[in-house]
């Protein structure tokens, strides 16, 4: 053997993992993914593989596939930097991500291909094992998953920033008519779609002091020394959109311990105690909490925020640092937008990060912060809106508070400037509210801090402008925008609705996926009987669907034929869920006594979660059940009522119920519902609404048309006049006497076997003060309800005006509502991904040790 040889190294061929066996997409190639999976990663045999196992392996496969693109999209990034879209929200409710990961890379096809060599029929029994990760509450939530998709789709660079809650939100279930909360275990069976990136974790501080020192320049500075600590650890999602090579991430935080702070417990003897802080940092993480307004956990959840804006914003600082990008440049390369007011600490935190470790000057450091967050209002219900109590802040954010003194003086001279000697509006727009005990009111620094703050529709944002920040919409009137909602078409119809896909692109191809506005074409068709014959019979197959669905959770046995009426949402008082159950029970009462000619045969489905402290949410739940209990059992109610309440009601089951309903429930107290989501994902499918002029409902309404609209209801001027004009529920109880006899059926306790007391409190709010007008607006919605089982009679008109519900529905889209943010409030353009062949030799070298 000669020793001068050189050895002769075999690397892997530089070339790219797109043409690799490993990223093939040929169902061959799906199947040896599947089935390496199984072996290597899971430990598992084809034989013996559980459904479960075979989802794992498949997912690991089809995330095998998103990386070449995933890392391109860094790379490309890192090659050329691009402004990029920072989403800070506390909430991402992403939803299962096997299917629409298949439909994104275009492989639904060959996976299914691929399984049936496992015996496996249907993609759709591997779906069904998918836990989806429940970290949102609601509509919020799940806007921030929709605008996720949609950056990627429209290849725009962007990070999600949010927490990884080790449990999201419960899992609710039934029993006795109950709300039961049950902890949301989503990571118990593994979850294949993150990839943990400990190397690039991030320090946070709490509590503790500040002090003055010099510096080495003889600069008076100050700094923060926390008592305590912990460490965020990225958990990174990809997303990638719809048949591009854009692979976004989420990036998601989980809390750790960190190893400092413990060895000093230890070495003391106190193993314990050590293991408690280490306990008490992950504690961080631990939990998702629901949107209550209850005080409970109050502490957690504001150290909650600090802990996940802190950390992506070291971030992208960081990512500024590795790039050799000067820090003052920021706002060139990331714009941050606030989902909220829940990561409004940001504005104080970036303040703290660049003038204290980067020590920029307070005005640069202003300039540098303002011009890079943007926010983003959800919600102008009072209780709503996000107050720290000072002593609890200050004891938890020490450093923060001293910071946000200085911004509210700085910017209450600028008031006194515009206002000389009008001290009450700089009490109304201190970020300090002094009624009562000290708070922090994170709505006023957040507007302060931003360049844009928008709402989330059009009346929406009329009413911040005129009714919760009419000052600073004066001071500020070019900062005031509007960008009205949208909803990803990919998951909530081309994914949720196979049927009416396929009849979607028989009529004007495929590009609607990502150009919804081509279904205005769909109009051409609304005289064409049997187009309109395939567009009835896509809805069937949808209601046929969830009648199984439907039946193998509740027992209940529902007509498909029937008129699907639904209304699925978070159960709040302000959305009504009372007002339509008020309306069952007057149909019911109809029907007893014989006076229900023309009546259509309702299916009414119900499903929501109560926030666990809110009594009379879950009071509302267990309303609604005490109806279906009675009515289901009642002969005379067959074929022409049935009432179901669907527990447990998330993302994969709003996937089923949108392309199965007839009428969707949007009936919300006009002026209370920023915008809605579910409004729109009705609509796209087919759905026709019965609502009130709220929220992105008013926009629906213009767009389908009011002749394809139900409208009912007092308008939001109307319920303020009433409200200042000594409101009486009674006064309409006493007008009605269709009203009157379902109130006194439910004081008979008759829905409630016999218990006279059980929903005493919903009678009471509803006829003492009655705050979200559910009696003044209950005739017109009962005559508004009528017309709609008048034109349920005539199925081809009812087809036709839910074929230009779908029609129409394209503004409705998150892609139009992405570029609306794009063009007035991050000026970022799109970026499309190349694959070069060398994406991981070029990633390895920028990893280089220097
Ligand atoms: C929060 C709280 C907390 C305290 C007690 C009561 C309460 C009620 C509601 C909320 C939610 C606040 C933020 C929110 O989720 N807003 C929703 O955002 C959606 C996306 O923009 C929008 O479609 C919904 O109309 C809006 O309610």
């Amino acid at each position: 053997m000669s020793s001068t040889k050189p050895l002769e190294l075999k690397l892997p061929t530089p070339g790219c993992y797109s043409d690799h066996e490993r990223a093939g997409i040929g169902a061959d190639a799906v199947f040896d993914g599947i089935t390496e999976h199984l072996f290597f990663t899971l430990g598992k045999l084809a034989p013996t593989a559980s459904l479960h196992d075979l989802y794992m392996a498949l997912s690991y496969a089809v995330r095998d596939r998103l990386m070449t693109r995933y890392l391109a999209s860094q790379e490309a990034i890192r090659a050329k930097p691009q402004k990029t879209v920072a989403y800070l929200s506390a909430e991402f409710l992403i939803g299962p991500q096997l299917n629409n990961n298949l439909l994104n890379l275009g492989i639904q096809k060959e996976a299914e291909t691929a399984l049936k060599r496992f015996g496996i029929q249907s993609l759709g029994h591997i779906l069904e094992v998918e836990e989806e990760p429940g970290l949102g509450n609601g509509g919020l939530g799940r806007l921030a998953a929709c605008y996720m998709e949609s950056l990627a789709s429209l290849q725009i660079p962007a990070t999600g920033y949010g927490i990884r809650y080790e449990f999201g939100i419960f899992n609710q279930l039934i029993r006795d008519g109950w709300q039961v909360e049950v902890t949301d275990k989503w990571l118990k069976g593994g979850w294949p779609w993150e990839l943990p990136q400990p190397d690039e974790a991030c320090f946070v501080g709490f509590g503790g002091r500040t002090e003055n020192y010099i510096d080495e320049n003889g600069k008076y500075r100050s700094r923060w020394i926390p008592t305590e600590h912990a460490i965020g650890i990225p958990h990174d999602v990809p997303v990638l959109g719809y048949q591009v090579n854009t692979c976004n991430r989420l990036r998601l935080w989980r809390a750790d311990a960190t190893e400092s702070f413990d060895f000093y417990a230890f070495n003391i003897g106190d193993y314990y105690g050590a293991v408690e802080e280490k306990v008490a940092s992950e504690t961080l993480s631990k939990v998702l909490y629901p949107n209550d307004g209850t005080d409970e956990g109050r502490r957690l959840r504001l150290k909650q925020q600090h802990f996940f804006v802190s950390c992506s914003l070291q971030d992208m600082l960081r990512s500024l640092e590795k790039r050799g990008i000067a820090i003052e440049e920021f706002s060139k390369h990331w714009t941050v937008q606030l989902n909220d007011t829940h990561p409004a600490i940001a504005v104080a935190e970036m303040m703290r990060l660049l003038i204290d470790h980067y020590h920029l000057e307070w005005e640069k450091a202003w300039e540098v912060t303002n011009s890079s967050v943007a926010y983003t209002n959800h919600t102008l219900l009072p209780e709503a809106l996000e107050k720290w109590d000072l002593d609890l802040f200050s004891s938890l954010l020490p450093r923060h508070l001293e910071l946000i003194y200085e911004i509210n003086r700085r910017f209450l001279q600028q008031v006194r400037l515009r206002y000389p000697g009008n001290d009450l509006i700089l009490r109304k727009l201190s970020i300090i509210d002094e009624d009562g005990g000290k708070a922090i009111r994170m709505a006023h620094l957040a507007t302060i801090g931003a360049h844009h703050i928008n709402g989330v529709a059009s009346l929406h944002s009329d009413l911040i402008k005129r009714q919760l920040l009419p000052e600073f919409a004066a001071l500020w009137p070019e900062k005031f925008t509007n960008v009205t909602n949208g909803v990803t078409p990919r998951r909530w119809v081309a994914l949720a609705n196979p049927e009416l896909s396929k009849l979607l692109a028989e009529e004007v191809g495929t590009d609607w996926i990502t150009n919804m506005e081509l279904l205005t074409k769909l109009e051409n068709k609304q005289l064409d009987k049997s187009f309109l014959e395939k567009f009835g019979a896509a809805k069937l197959s949808g209601k046929r669907k969830l009648a199984g669905y439907i039946h193998r959770q509740t027992g209940v046995l529902v007509d498909p034929a029937s008129m699907f009426d639904v209304q699925v949402k978070r159960i709040h008082q302000y959305k009504r869920q009372h007002l339509n159950a008020l309306q069952v029970i007057a149909q019911y009462l109809r029907i007893k006594n014989g006076k229900a000619q023309g009546m259509a045969p309702r299916t009414v489905i119900f499903g929501g979660k109560a926030a666990p402290g809110y009594f009379m949410a879950k009071l509302i739940i267990r309303f609604i059940n005490g109806i279906a209990e009675m009515v289901n059992a009642d002969p005379d109610m067959d074929g022409r009522l049935r009432v179901v309440f669907l527990p447990d009601y998330n993302v994969k089951l709003g996937e089923q119920v949108y392309p199965a309903t007839d009428l969707s429930e949007q009936i919300s107290t006009a002026g209370k519902e920023a915008s809605g989501t579910g409004n729109m994902k009705f609509a796209m499918n087919g759905a026709l609404t019965i609502g009130t002029l709220d929220g992105a409902n008013i926009e629906i309404r213009e767009q389908v048309g009011a002749e394809n609209f139900f409208l009912f209801g007092k308008t939001e001027s109307e319920i303020m006049k009433l409200r200042n004009n000594n409101y009486d529920p009674k006064s309409y109880i006493e007008a009605l006497p269709e009203l009157s006899e379902a109130i006194r059926l439910i004081e008979l306790g008759h829905f409630s076997n016999g218990d006279t007391e059980l929903f005493q409190p919903l009678l009471n709010s509803l006829t003492g003060n009655d705050p979200f007008f559910v009696m003044a607006d209950f005739a017109d919605y009962l005559r508004s309800q009528d017309n709609v089982s008048r034109a349920w009679q005539d199925r081809e008109e009812w087809n036709r005006m839910s074929l230009i519900n779908t029609a129409r529905s394209g503004f409705f889209s998150s892609d139009r509502s992405i570029r609306e943010y794009c063009e007035s409030i991050w000026n970022v353009q799109p970026f499309p991904v190349e694959i070069t062949c060398d994406v991981n030799s070029l990633t390895n070298s920028s990893n280089k040790l220097s």
